[in-house]
């Protein structure tokens, strides 16, 4: 089973997606994600220049040593760029196996440990009772958790806010980065009233989530745990920038809420010592940036040795090929947490139709063989890329600040 073509495909239906497809000798058609958020077409060069071409004649069932040789190969390691081009070409192997024995990719990795993969809702409001509403309407569909994220009075801006009625925040917009402003102690004094007004609302019989996007100190992000500890988190998440891994031994000092990091992350050597030291309590990883299904199997197994679970990234910058690849997993190993699921803004199914499906607060994937997303590249033709970039944060003085 040779690899004798392997194209890069980038489309805008509604938001920008890098889709890789590779087809055997024997006409088997793999996809993985390729995306990342605001660097699209360096991926898509990375892939299309120095991965591609050596990927033409290897044999497609070697997904492990293919996964060894463009990492090791690349003599320069990690980072989000190299490491989503290795997670594309990764995915796109593990769909084209499970398409050669005619199996989904979950019964390759052991078969499913649960029912269905359980989903958060991504509820957000100009105000308190805004959101408060927004996560009740996710209850009364069947979400047993609910993220929670509203606009912090004084701030323009804020993150997290949907627009309109959909389901999805997509952050990036525009040609240059929008330029926002943040203040810490607004957004300090502000989330416990937030979160107390939805528990007093809506109680306690679910899972309650907020994202503090990377915007706290360490002493910040303890004194906002210990703040929200009557309310029972289910995780606070990015706290504080992860890349100074011992920084969370201060957050444990000061708070049981339970935390959740690695989005940004994308291998295992980013967590190891969060892992470890059991520094928190999620690991967040998205399969397309973390090096595809064989790398994020592997952090997802050293988290289940120190009472990590999981919480794989899933908003709608993830593709549904990305978002079914992470369902795979999910729905195989022992230390599930919870899955991020936004969907994705229309007309993305014009290009992408995935074989999973909701019912009560979870995700159900289909036994399509392989991934079990279907793509159309013609339609993906008819939305071509448009620059985009995630907005940055500064503080009230100007100063650069994390968005
Ligand atoms: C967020 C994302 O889903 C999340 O938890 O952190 O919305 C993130 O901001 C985007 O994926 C960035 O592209
Ligand atoms: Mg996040």
């Amino acid at each position: 089973m040779r690899i004798v073509d392997a194209e890069v495909i980038v489309t805008c239906p509604g938001r920008n997606y890098v889709t890789l497809e590779l087809t055997t000798d024997d006409g088997i058609v793999g996809y993985g994600d390729a995306t990342l958020n605001g660097r699209e077409l360096a991926v898509e060069a990375y892939l299309r220049e120095h991965v591609c071409p050596l990927l033409i004649g290897r044999d497609a069932s070697r997904i492990n040593d293919t996964w060894q040789y463009l990492y090791r190969g690349a003599y320069w390691r990690r980072g989000p760029v190299t490491m989503t081009a290795i997670g594309a070409v990764d995915v796109a192997l593990w769909d084209i196996a499970g398409k050669a024995v005619g199996r989904p990719v979950y019964q390759l990795l052991g078969g499913a440990a649960r029912d269905g993969v359980t989903i958060y809702g991504h509820a957000s409001g100009a105000d308190i009772a805004e959101t408060v509403a927004d996560a009740a309407r996710f209850l009364q569909s069947g979400y047993r958790a609910v993220r929670v994220q509203a606009k912090v009075p004084g701030l323009e801006s804020t993150y997290g806010l949907r627009a309109g009625t959909g389901l999805t925040y997509e952050p990036a917009g525009g040609d240059l980065p929008a330029d926002e402003v943040w203040d810490t102690e607004a957004y300090l004094d502000f989330v416990p009233k937030l979160v107390a007004a939805v528990r007093d609302e809506l109680g306690y019989g679910f899972h309650l989530l907020h994202d503090a996007h990377h915007r706290l100190t360490p002493l910040e992000a303890g004194r906002l745990g210990k703040a929200l500890e009557p309310y029972r988190m289910f995780w606070i998440e990015d706290a504080t920038p992860a890349e100074d891994q011992a920084a969370f031994r201060l957050i444990r000092q000061h708070t049981v809420t339970p935390l959740a990091v690695g989005e940004v992350f994308n291998t295992i050597w980013d967590c190891q010592q969060l892992i470890s030291e059991r520094l928190i309590d999620y690991i967040r990883t998205a399969v397309p940036h973390a090096g595809g299904i064989t790398h994020t199997r592997r952090i997802f197994d050293l988290a289940d040795l120190y009472g990590v679970r999981t919480g794989s990234h899933g908003p709608g910058d993830v593709s549904p090929i990305g978002i079914a690849a992470a369902l795979h997993l999910d729905v195989s190993i022992a230390n599930f947490g919870i899955q991020e699921y936004m969907s994705h803004l229309e007309p993305a199914n014009e290009v992408f139709t995935p074989g999973y499906r909701y019912a009560d607060g979870m995700l159900h994937l289909s036994d399509e063989p392989g991934i079990g997303v279907r793509f159309d590249k013609q339609a993906a033709k008819r939305y071509p890329y448009q620059r985009r970039y995630l907005p940055v944060n500064r503080l009230r003085d100007g100063s650069m600040h994390n968005w």
